[in-house]
């Protein structure tokens, strides 16, 4: 058998990483290349791996932890995925408060499972909307521990990624550039829209590429990764909802991401990510996001369907207290779904302050 390509796409929270996966899957798919995916979070219900599944891509989870506290597993689920049609190509999406992935995923995989995987260059995705303020030494909405853990990322990147250039301005791009250039430099850096595909042929090119990467091992201190990690409250709720009579699926998401994102604003919890997807039993899906407080609430996924019954699942990464989180979000898609006549019932919810990582390996050097 030969090795399986793995290619892992980096980024903060919202940064456009399951947009890009997507879109890099559907590329390779087209030149003929076989793809699996593996996403990973803090427990199972992913907004990301059901959005992804709905696009008919083969997907595994690692949940409970970051790749790198879970190195096992990841192996173990990137393998699955060559059980039956082995895929030339596996991209992870680690979760995107996780950083060193350099020193404790890319290095044990080319050195542990060399023969098995090979593994490309690491690029990491920017999320204009938080990182151009981190840059400009601006208050992002959350503490400079949150905003150490945005610039490590960036730091340990063999590429960056200017994601979402479809909606900068050429001030914005320009400045953006000179910044990253500053804090950055050597790396290169690539203009990318995940939404519209913009710049993405240079993506691929870079991702096919063999020569030394990988080069780039953090110098990190995890006391003020942990705090940043603990700082952003997590949550992960699912709803059964049910109505006699067939409801508009994508004006019910726009209202529940509207409705929350207003009620985190007036208490000054900054969004780093929150997303619902809206499902309907294998047929029509609907998803939306908030990747900060500044910005709008979208719907990123239209169903264009009128639905009856409705599995809607919430992930949220936020700035605040997640049980705080827990009850602001459940009062919400309780009172939202009785003001339209919907039955609503929660089926599941987990909050937690993720804790200190612990990554399986670390390795203090290139191999
Ligand atoms: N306008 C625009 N939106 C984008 C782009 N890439 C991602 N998004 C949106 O940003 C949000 C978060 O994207 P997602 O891929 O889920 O981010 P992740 O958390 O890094 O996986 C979604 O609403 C996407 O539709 C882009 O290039 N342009
Ligand atoms: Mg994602």
């Amino acid at each position: 058998m030969n090795p399986v390509r793995f290619v892992m796409i980096g980024g903060f929270l919202g940064a456009g990483k399951t947009t890009t996966i997507g879109r890099l899957a559907k590329m390779y798919m087209a030149r003929g290349q076989r793809v699996g995916i593996v996403t990973n979070d803090q427990a199972r219900d992913l907004v990301d791996t059901n959005n992804l599944r709905s696009q008919g891509l083969s997907v595994q989870e690692v949940p409970g932890a970051c790749f790198c506290c879970k190195f096992n597993e990841l192996v173990d689920r990137a393998r699955q995925l060559t059980v039956g049609e082995i895929p030339d190509v596996i991209l992870a999406e680690p979760v995107g408060s996780c950083t060193d992935l350099v020193s404790t995923v890319v290095l044990p995989l080319k050195d542990l499972h060399k023969g098995q995987f090979t593994v490309a260059p690491y690029p990491v995705i920017f999320k204009p909307s938080h990182g151009l303020r981190i840059l400009r030494n601006e208050s992002a909405g959350f503490s400079p521990k949150a905003a150490y853990i945005f610039r490590k990322q960036l730091e340990e990147a063999d590429a960056i990624l200017m994601n979402r250039i479809d909606e900068l301005g050429e001030a914005d791009q320009q400045e953006l550039l000179t910044l990253l250039e500053r804090e950055y430099p050597g790396v290169p850096v690539l203009p990318v829209s995940a939404k519209t595909g913009t710049g993405f042929e240079a993506v691929i090119d870079l991702l096919d590429r063999n020569d030394r990467f990988q080069n780039r091992v953090l110098d990190i201190d995890y006391d003020i990764y942990a705090e940043g990690e603990a700082e952003l409250g997590w949550l992960n709720s699912t709803f059964d909802i049910n109505s006699p009579t067939p409801f508009d699926l994508d004006h019910l998401m726009t209202s529940l991401i509207g409705l929350i994102a207003d009620e985190l604003k007036v208490r000054h919890a900054e969004v780093a990510h929150l997303k619902l997807i809206g499902l309907e039993d294998g047929a029509s899906f609907a998803v939306a996001n908030v990747v900060s407080s500044s910005g709008p609430g979208e719907l990123s996924v239209a169903s264009k369907a009128a639905v009856r019954q409705l599995n809607l699942i919430v992930n949220a990464r936020v700035a605040t207290d997640p049980e705080e989180l827990d009850r602001l979000v459940q009062a919400i898609v309780l009172g939202e779904c009785q003001r339209l006549g919907l039955t609503v019932k929660l089926q599941n919810t987990q909050f937690l302050r993720p804790g200190r990582p612990t990554p399986t390996h670390r390795y203090p050097a290139s191999v």
